[in-house]
């Protein structure tokens, strides 16, 4: 890390009231939209800090808005159980008792207890774990049924509408270098091929035929912490957090849960959808989430893993013709390898369809 991004972190660090003094920062890359440091204190606690992404989050104290409304009523859910700090993000508060605290440049920075002794995944192999991570997406979202979808903020609107992911994918073929267009031609003409089909969900839900509920909007597998014991803990990262369908939840977790390869392998013949593991966390899920499902939210679960997997490539390959401003890369060709592997993902779901 950068002296000047460590003097900058320390500097936010302090405006937030802690018991002990920040003695170290390290920088965790594995997230692709903000920047994340991990914080220890003299006394042992440790906390995470967080700068949003304002080219993301054009509002980021809507964002905050919504994760403070949240994660108070999973709190209170939780404040009798012996672990109940462990199972929702605890927000820490400034010197002057809010939730973030804007930067001199204008962003926002927050704060987090951070919960340690934990396990994360950034690809699946195993049918309990994938048991676990549906139960945990089932959880959560059961757990918020009692709060008012209509009191959050959309903090980002049409974020998982897929007409108008393709029509962003359509803008940025416009623009696109020749070169970028040429290595992409082949994702180009599978994605446009599945486009009627992937738009159904998101159709379904902008009609008013799915209902809007409470959804996370970004539940793959590393955003739940695992406890040692294997349970699904904690879902993290709710900066989407916002009214949806939970059928945007339950397709990302299966792009990511039945994928027995990392979401960039850049070898796609590795990437292989496990139909093993689907069953396991459709289960988890469905332990946690038929209680409140309607009949049409369930029947299309196996569609939603397509559906989410499809809009993911299209935001990936976007990205990739637009000369990677919107996810985080590690080198040049990395959201088109993300893209493809997500294709691929595609592909073996389809060669399994009917066995699902
Ligand atoms: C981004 O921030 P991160 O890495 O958890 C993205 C998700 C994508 C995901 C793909 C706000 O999530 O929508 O599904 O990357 N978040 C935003 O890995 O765009
Ligand atoms: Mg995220």
């Amino acid at each position: 890390m950068s002296e000047e991004r460590f003097r900058e972190a320390m500097e936010m660090a302090e405006r937030f009231s802690v018991p002990g003094r920040i003695t170290s920062i390290e920088e965790n890359t594995v997230g692709h939209i903000n920047r994340t440091y991990i914080l220890t204190a003299d006394d042992g606690r440790k906390y995470t800090l967080q700068r949003i992404n304002s080219a993301v989050f054009p509002h980021p104290e809507d964002v905050m808005q919504n994760i403070k409304a949240v994660t108070e009523h999973l709190a209170e859910k939780y404040a009798s159980l012996p672990d109940g700090w462990r199972r929702a993000l605890s927000l820490m508060r400034t010197e002057d008792g809010k939730c973030c605290s804007v930067a001199g440049d204008g962003m926002y920075w927050r704060m987090y207890r951070y919960i340690d002794n934990v396990e994360t995944f950034s690809k699946v192999t195993d049918e309990d774990v994938a048991y676990n991570h549906g139960n945990a997406i089932g959880k959560f979202q059961k757990d918020l049924s009692d709060l008012d979808a209509s009191s959050l903020k959309t903090v980002l609107p049409l974020f998982h509408d897929m007409k108008t992911r393709f029509s962003q994918l359509r803008k940025a073929v416009e623009s696109a270098s020749e070169e970028r267009l040429e290595r992409a031609a082949g994702e180009l003409s599978f994605l446009f091929e599945n486009e009627e089909r992937g738009c159904r969900i998101s159709r379904l839900y902008s009609e008013g035929r799915l209902p809007a509920r409470i959804t996370h909007n970004d539940t793959k597998v590393n955003n739940v912490l695992f406890s040692p014991s294997g349970e699904g803990l904690c879902v993290i990262d709710l900066d989407t957090v916002m009214p949806g369908t939970v059928l945007f939840d339950t397709g990302d977790m299966i792009r990511t849960a039945c994928n027995t390869a990392d979401e960039d392998e850049k070898d796609a013949e590795k990437v292989a959808f496990s139909l093993g593991q689907y069953r396991a966390l459709r289960d988890g899920y469905l332990e946690a989430s038929s209680s409140f499902l309607t009949d049409d939210e369930s029947s299309l679960i196996k569609e939603s893993g397509r559906t989410m997997t499809e809009i993911v490539a299209v935001r990936f390959l976007t990205d990739y013709l637009s000369g990677d401003v919107y996810f985080r890369t590690a080198y040049p060709e990395h959201n088109l390898v993300r893209a493809r592997a997500q294709i691929a993902l595609m592909k073996s779901m389809d060669s399994q369809w009917r066995d699902f």
